[in-house]
């Protein structure tokens, strides 16, 4: 008994892939769980060139013509069809047809089914994927009996097949949000994972989709399959994982993308099912009854909370001054707005430059700087903003520059003639948006978000050629406006009277002249947050043992990622711990520190300025490594200092410092080469003329 898949594709072949793995890990379990019987199944996938034809070009995206997506897809397919045997033993036959010109999803379906041999046909799209029951449960059902139709649930989810099927992840560290599980089977009139009897069809006058329309074309489709037979078999285990995209700039979904904004449409559709349906099948109209009240009930929410934010939080009520008041007030050429970690600190390129121009320029330039503690000491004749006080709209909306170190808010619009520069807060190690598959951050629209916020940036700092590269890549920035000058925050670790300056630090910290120095700057994890740009971190060190241990010749720096909200109390180990979350500048701690301990934070890239030891605390590398972001460089063989996986071997380390600095001279070397050689202390200056010194 045949079945066959029915499967549109028009790009991305990380989908279309995963959609293979999962009918790979499908057919073997149910070959495992049938005696070995073989499944036979044959696969349409029919190829579309003409939504790649009309697609609205996006600056920084790199695309393929039609004819490389489609050899694409054509390569993929022959690779499972002979590479793996579970295809093979199954005799899967895929059939790869194509439509040419304009076509709509529901061109591509019908002329699957077309092409179909299946007692049943299954739609199923190349950006989805089944579970590992499924094949085997709606197989076994159409064995048993003739059904017109078999269904099952829909889980929607936005990662990739590998992370749902949980093979590196235990259940509690998904980000619940995700994952909507939907038991309604068909809550939305969907086409998908229906496997609809052919000889039904025929019955029904050989139902098709109507081709005209690009979006919903299956709520008609749907609702007629389930009006005219009673004949369903409904199974909970025939599970289909409707992918939601993370990436609606490269690869949006039909919704995300041309047909973004069809609300209107689908609420016609539905009326005109409740309008069709509401005697003969009453369960049809009153499904869509549900979802049309609880689309109105959402609005609403929507609505109440805007309102809400607006009395809330005094934003809403700025923009609208910046908008109709301050953009009336000329551009002031001369202003520049600094601003370093969303206004927390009093650092990073953001200083560093800042110190250059008021030297370099003196009065020629007028300095804002963004900072919430209005106490926080800074040089010059400035003025001070807080972050997103009314303040901060009036100068950021009037300066000509805006120097930032993070995003922008995404509702930041600069006006025409504007430069912002974007320094950057690090040489990235950790995978960063367009480089990442699964997104499992706080923020679901972190990719289209950043997008757009990349766009508004004049200039990029970048510290080395491998930052350009990297850049260029994961936020589809365009190379000609990256700056690689190095980063003007490492132009402190050159100064020629940097010993003096930790020596300063020491004192004005409290520690002991004596006493060296281990500083422990961890990052933050994705997983562990409470709401966006608020992350825990559970410190995983026996801070009692740490004294005994190195009580008499060290003290320790402990100092948070700024994402981290969790306040620590080293209040027991007073002269031993120090908290330094809040210590403005990180720069001034490298100096001071003689060991760095960090983790996956960039902040090993600029301590190696200093040629001075570095451990790695690696303590959940797996799950980092594989589940969270992913690398850009070797960690297990580039890196400049050993990788540790508890904190015995940390310990270790710190008591066998100069054994591990000795064996790492050679890596070191090389590691300073390919990422520290830009930085010379004058990176600043480098910045300065080219964006500031302009003739
Ligand atoms: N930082 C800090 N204290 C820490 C960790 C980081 O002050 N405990 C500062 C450092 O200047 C570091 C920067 O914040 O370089 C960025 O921190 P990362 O840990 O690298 O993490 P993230 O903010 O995600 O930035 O390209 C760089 C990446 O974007 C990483």
């Amino acid at each position: 008994m045949l079945i066959s898949i029915i499967t549109p594709y028009y790009k991305g072949i990380h989908y279309l892939k995963d959609a293979f793995e999962s009918i790979r890990h499908s057919l073997a379990y149910c070959e495992n769980n049938s005696g070995g019987k073989v499944a036979e199944l044959e696969m349409i996938i029919v190829l579309d060139d003409g939504d790649v034809k009309r697609e609205k070009k996006m600056s920084g995206v790199n695309y393929l013509t039609p004819e490389e997506y489609k050899q694409e897809a054509i390569r993929l397919i022959d690779e499972y069809i002979h590479h793996f045997e579970v295809f093979q033993k199954n005799h899967m036959h895929i059939t790869i047809c194509e439509a040419k010109g304009e076509t709509t999803v529901a061109k591509l379906r019908n002329i699957g089914v077309s092409h179909a041999h299946g007692k049943y046909v299954y739609f199923m799209d190349s950006d989805d994927y089944i579970a590992e029951k499924t094949l085997s449960a709606m197989i076994s059902a159409a064995k048993k009996e003739k059904y017109d139709i078999i269904t099952g649930p829909i889980e929607k989810s936005s990662f990739k097949y590998d992370t749902y099927m949980g093979e590196h992840i235990s259940e509690q560290s998904y980000n619940k949000d995700f994952i909507i599980k939907s038991n309604m089977v068909n809550f939305d009139f969907t086409a998908l994972n229906i496997l609809i009897s052919r000889e039904y069809l025929h019955r029904i006058s050989d139902l098709e989709f109507e081709e005209q329309y690009e979006v919903y074309a299956d709520m008609p489709y749907t609702s007629n399959l389930l009006s005219r037979t009673d004949n369903i078999c409904i199974l909970g285990e025939m599970t289909y994982i409707k992918r939601l995209h993370n990436d609606s700039i490269q690869y949006p979904s039909l919704n995300q993308g041309k047909a973004a904004g069809s609300e209107d449409i689908y609420k016609t559709r539905l009326n005109e099912i409740i309008n069709t349906y509401n005697k003969c099948a009453s369960f049809l109209s009153d499904a869509a009854h549900e979802i049309l009240k609880n689309k109105k009930k959402a609005i609403k929410k929507a609505r109440i909370m805007q309102v809400k934010n607006f009395f809330r939080r005094p934003t809403f009520l700025f923009r609208m001054i910046e908008k109709f008041v301050f953009r009336r007030l000329g551009m002031k050429d001369n202003w520049v707005v600094f601003e370093s970690f969303l206004g927390k600190n009093y650092s990073d390129s953001c200083k560093y430059l800042y110190e250059y121009m008021m030297g370099k320029y003196k009065d020629k330039y007028k300095y804002i700087w963004v900072v919430n503690n209005k106490k926080t000491h800074i040089q010059g004749n400035i003025k001070k903003v807080k972050y997103l006080s009314l303040g901060w709209f009036y100068y950021t909306s009037r300066a000509k520059y805006y120097v930032n170190n993070m995003r922008q808010p995404i509702w930041m619009n600069r006006r025409p003639g504007s430069i912002m520069l974007e320094t950057w807060h690090g040489t990235p190690l950790k995978k960063l948006v367009f480089d990442m598959d699964d997104i499992h951050a706080a923020t679901p629209t972190y990719k289209m978000d950043m997008y757009k916020q990349s766009r508004a940036w004049t200039y990029l700092i970048s510290d080395n050629s491998f930052s350009t590269d990297v850049f260029e890549s994961c936020f589809l920035y365009p190379r000609e406006n990256i700056l690689e000058t190095g980063y003007p925050r490492n132009d402190i670790l050159y100064r020629e009277n940097k010993d003096e300056i930790a020596q300063n630090i020491k004192e004005k910290l409290g520690i002991p002249s004596d006493k060296k120095v281990i500083l422990y700057a961890p990052t933050w994890r994705d997983d562990e947050y409470y709401g966006p740009a608020e992350y825990r971190f559970a410190l995983k060190l026996d801070m009692e043992r740490w004294r005994e241990t190195f009580g008499e010749e060290y003290v320790m720096l402990l100092r948070m990622h700024y994402f981290i909200a969790d306040a620590m109390d080293m209040s027991e180990y007073k002269g031993f711990a120090y908290d330094v979350s809040r210590y403005n500048d990180i720069a001034e701690l490298y100096l001071a520190a003689d060991i760095c301990v960090t983790d996956y934070s960039s902040v090993f890239f600029d301590y190696a300025n200093l040629k001075r030891p570095i451990l790695f605390y690696v303590y959940d590398f797996e799950k980092y490594k594989d589940k969270l972001r992913g690398f850009y460089i070797d960690m297990e063989n580039d890196l400049p200092g050993p990788l540790l996986y508890s904190e015995n071997e940390l310990i270790d380390a710190i008591k066998g410092i100069d054994d591990i600095c000795e064996k790492y001279s050679e890596k070191y070397a090389a590691f300073y080469d390919r990422f520290c050689s830009k930085d010379d202390g004058n990176a600043s200056k480098r910045v300065a003329d080219i964006v500031f010194n302009k003739k």
